[in-house]
């Protein structure tokens, strides 16, 4: 990885501190966060799922081919990577439970660009979830019956809190339009992300990426074998992808041959391999909902800086 020689912004820790004590948004946004995490919890435990604990640190994580920089730690002579999603970790938990989900810590160390897109932010959370023996479909449906869920619940107990700062925002209606990435660039040009979001007035499912595009483990469609069975959710009102999800590999051979394609070196993977390789693994369906950004998009803030204490933005350092 090439030096980084530009120093980042420190941000000084008082004045952080006065920001949250002046800027009322900050506390308003929290009511919100608060609300979306506990009824996503009370939904997904009303569907069945069962809620793990999150992993910090593991010998491998998600390889995210992006270009971020490797968080690392060496300890006792062998290296731990920090989070960066716990895919790996819920293919295998949906061997111990069918259903599962956790509120994943994930460090993603972006480059500095990325501060103005708006939605990033290199320590992020998101609710990540997994059902064994599920299709695409089903993933989609119930994150359509978990975003209703929340949205109606909070637009009933905050009701004024969030006119205040999103006047616009209803409850969306299922089923949620959905686009191929094909026919998203056929229509849109290579912006297409950008436009759609900033189009629509309700979110909308893209579906069918690129097999280049995306990591090895979302599954390659058999019918299909330039495209994956998977989708992003991309919020309406230019707020941007907020989901991203699909069904899994899960053949050892399938496993190895989409790890090659994408140029990653075997050793990495070892680990997940030789669970993959004995024939654990089974087929299964999952996605992850980012909780700084659908705070973002319900409360109509600016940036996701603005969803929690302690954000850190691409390229600062702070408390
Ligand atoms: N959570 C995502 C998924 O389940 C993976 C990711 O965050 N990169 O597909």
């Amino acid at each position: 990885m090439e030096l980084v020689k530009k120093e980042g912004r420190k941000v000084d820790s008082v004045e952080l501190v006065e920001k949250y004590l002046k800027d009322e948004s900050y506390k308003d946004a929290l009511i919100i966060q608060s609300g979306i995490i506990g009824l996503s919890r009370q939904f997904l435990h009303n569907e069945g799922f069962v809620e793990y604990l999150p992993v910090i640190v593991s010998t491998i994580t998600d390889p995210l081919n992006r270009d971020v920089f490797e968080a690392q730690i060496d300890y006792y002579g062998h290296k731990y990577y920090i989070t960066k999603s716990m895919i790996v970790q819920k293919q295998v938990g949906i061997l111990v439970h069918d259903k599962i989900f956790s509120f994943s810590p994930n460090l993603r160390l972006e480059r500095e660009e990325k501060a103005q897109s708006g939605r990033h932010l290199i320590d992020f959370v998101q609710l990540d979830l997994e059902v064994k023996n599920a299709k695409r479909e089903d993933i989609m449906s119930l994150m359509e019956d978990l975003i209703i869920f929340v949205i109606n619940n909070l637009l009933q107990d905050h009701s004024e809190l969030i006119k205040k700062y999103h006047p616009g925002l209803s409850v969306p209606k299922k089923p949620f339009n959905r686009i191929s990435v094909k026919e998203a660039k056929k229509r849109f040009g290579d912006d297409y992300e950008k436009i759609i979001s900033e189009k629509s007035t309700e979110p909308v499912w893209l579906i069918d990426m690129p097999i280049e595009e995306r990591e090895f483990y979302d599954k390659q469609n058999p019918l299909e074998p330039d495209t994956l069975l998977d989708f992003d959710l991309i919020y309406p009102e230019g707020f941007g992808e907020g989901i991203s999800g699909g069904e899994r590999e899960y053949e050892y051979d399938q496993i190895v041959k989409r790890i090659k394609l994408k140029g990653n070196n075997l050793d990495s993977y070892e680990d997940y391999l030789k669970i993959a390789r004995k024939g654990y693994l089974r087929p299964s369906a999952g996605c992850g909902i980012g909780i700084e950004r659908f705070t973002r998009y319900i409360m109509g803030l600016e940036h996701v800086e603005k969803t929690r204490l302690f954000a850190k933005v691409p390229g600062q350092f702070s408390i």
